[in-house]
Order: structure tokens, then sequence, then C-alpha cells
């Protein structure tokens, strides 16, 4: 991996990949691309190459990459679970039509593809602690159905064409980066309350347990797997992983240890908590570990000194919340 274009790049994984990707390649090497321009000026690796592109516009993404000429394209862009609940039509045009347009363009090009996927691929149907890497699944949220499909495309289309197509399912992300419009928001707007010394009113019930990852957990994720050996990948579309298990309540608590206080209260959003109850409480991510040597290094305690780094000395994981390694 020497030449990377990133779509979506000025979302929440889109940010901080584009940074992490210009403190390994260089910032001349990755070119991050949008609908709207990426941050400039306020952060290490904000000052690459960026463009305006919209990924379902084929011609447009064609022309950015003949310009970058990438060997790998991170393919980020897509509508997330909650917004796509409020416009399934447009989830399905941007997330499957932009997907195609990129396997398109690595088919042609020889560019190897990252795209992440979702626990949502999940539905009320899989095993839901744990949702091991093979099961059924039949998601109820179009974002879940995308989901789903890409994984199936982006095999097709290394099985068929031998594009080299790898992804991960992520859980939920906790970045200094604004989320999407997902069901996990609330894992990050959780964060922004107690740094800003307020309470916070959260749109899942209190013991909503969903995986949960810290952001530079999965940047990095997402750059081993792409960097793994081929040989190795028994799944490739799509690698659970994981880094820990949340409920807001308990998430809720260790901020209150952490900081003295912390108010929670909760205003339930019957749309948001029926996709996370349809969503597993835990995945096994044991073949990511054992097929590339994923292991996450985030937990609740280090997670907590990451996105609270002025409330005093960092503190080394505890046993209780040390990521239980999956079976
Ligand atoms: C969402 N943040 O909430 C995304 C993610 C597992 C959740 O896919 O839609």
């Amino acid at each position: 991996m020497n030449r990377v274009m990133v779509t979506g790049a000025s979302g929440q994984v889109g940010v901080e990949l584009v940074r992490a990707l210009r403190r390994t390649l260089g910032d001349a090497s990755v070119l991050a691309t949008d609908l709207r321009s990426p941050p400039k000026g306020n952060h290490p690796g904000d000052e690459g190459p960026s463009a305006i592109v919209d990924c379902t516009d084929r011609a447009a993404l064609d022309a950015a990459a003949a310009r970058h000429r990438p060997d790998t394209v991170f393919h980020l862009a897509a509508i997330l679970s909650a917004v796509g609940e409020a416009d399934p039509e447009r989830a399905y045009r941007v997330n499957m039509g932009g997907l195609v347009n990129v396997l398109e363009l690595a088919r042609e090009t020889g560019a190897g593809v990252f795209v992440p996927s979702s626990i949502a691929v999940f539905g009320p149907g899989s095993p839901r602690d744990p949702a091991p890497q093979e099961c059924t699944q039949r998601p109820t949220t179009m974002y879940g159905v995308t989901k789903v499909a890409g994984e199936l495309l982006c095999d097709y289309y290394h099985r068929r064409f031998g594009v080299d197509a790898r992804g991960l399912r992520y859980p939920g992300l906790i970045s200094d980066a604004p989320p999407g419009g997902g069901t996990t928001d609330w894992a990050v707007e959780i964060f922004e309350a107690a740094s800003e010394g307020r309470g916070y009113t959260c749109f899942l019930g209190p013991d909503t347990q969903l995986d949960m990852m810290y952001m530079e957990d999965a940047t990095r994720a997402a750059m081993e797997l792409m960097e793994a050996d081929p040989a190795h990948l028994r799944h490739r579309n799509a690698y659970n992983v994981t880094s820990m298990q949340l409920t807001p309540a308990r998430l809720a608590d260790a901020l209150a240890d952490r900081l003295g206080a912390f108010e929670i209260d909760y205003e339930v959003d019957p749309v948001r908590q029926a996709i996370a109850d349809s969503w597993p409480r835990r995945i096994d991510d044991s073949a990511a570990r054992s097929d590339w040597g994923w292991k996450p290094r985030f937990d609740l305690h280090a997670l907590l000194d990451a996105m609270l780094p002025s409330d005093g000395p960092a503190r080394g994981p505890s046993p209780e919340t040390t990521p239980t390694p999956s079976r």
C-alpha cells in the first residue's frame, strides 16, 4: 500500500483514517475525497490532497483516481443505520451505487479495496451473544441489507475478477470526530457532554449492550487487514472485530467514577432502539485474531484516558474491562 484514495474522507471514520494513513504513507500519498471538504489546518495530516467527489458519479470517481493513481481505495462513503431508515431509497442508492463504482474502478485498475461492513449485518435471527463469524444474516434495516449485499458483492468481485477486496464488521465507533447519523452515535455524544461538564440524555435504554471500539483501534485494524498476507484470509468480506461491549448505564457509571459525577437520563427513540435491539449484544472476533493477528489496544479504561485526557494520569487497563478474548 503506497498510494491511497479515501471516499467518505470527511466522515467520522474518514477524518481519522486519512490522518492515520498520512502518518504512515506521507501526506501527498493519501487523496481525501468526499461530498464536502475535509477539515484543514487544525491537525497534523489534514494538509494532504483532497477533492470533492460524489462516489455515485462514476466519471468523477474515475477522474480523481486517474489523477492520483491509487493502489488502494478505502471506500467509506455510506449512509448509516438511523439516517438510512429515514430515507431507505437514498441509502440503497448511495451504499450500493457507490460500492459498485469503486469495485469496477478496482477491477479496471488493479487497486485493492477496503470496505467497512458492520455488526448491522446481523438481524433478530442471528445468534446474539455472541454472534459468530458465520451465521444467519437477515438484517431489518436498509443499512444492514446494503452491508450484507456489499459483503457478497466484494467477495464476488474477488472470486470473479481477482479484486483484492477486504472488509471489517465494525461495532459502534467512538471518536473525537463527530458521528454520522447512526444508532451508536450516543457513545460519541456522551463523551462530548462529559467533556463539557454537561449531563447526557440518551436515546437508547440504559441496558442496551452493543460492541464498541475506539477509533484508533478501528483505523489500525483497517490498515493491518489491508497489509495482511492474503493467503491467511479465510473470510475477506468481512471480519468481525470488536474491542469491548458497553451499555449507556455502564459507560455513564465509568464516567461518574472517573469525573466524580455524571448525570444521564433517557428519552428512548423507538426507531433507534428497535435497530439496536436487532443487533448482537456481543460478536465473536476470534477469526480476525487467528487469521491476521487482530488484537484491540483500547479497553474501557484506555478509552476514558483517550477521550478524557484532561482528567488526570492515564491508568492501565483493569481486569474487569480488559476485553475478554472471544471463544
Ligand atoms: C451505525 N455507527 O450506528 C454505525 C455502525 C454498528 C453501528 O454501523 O449505523
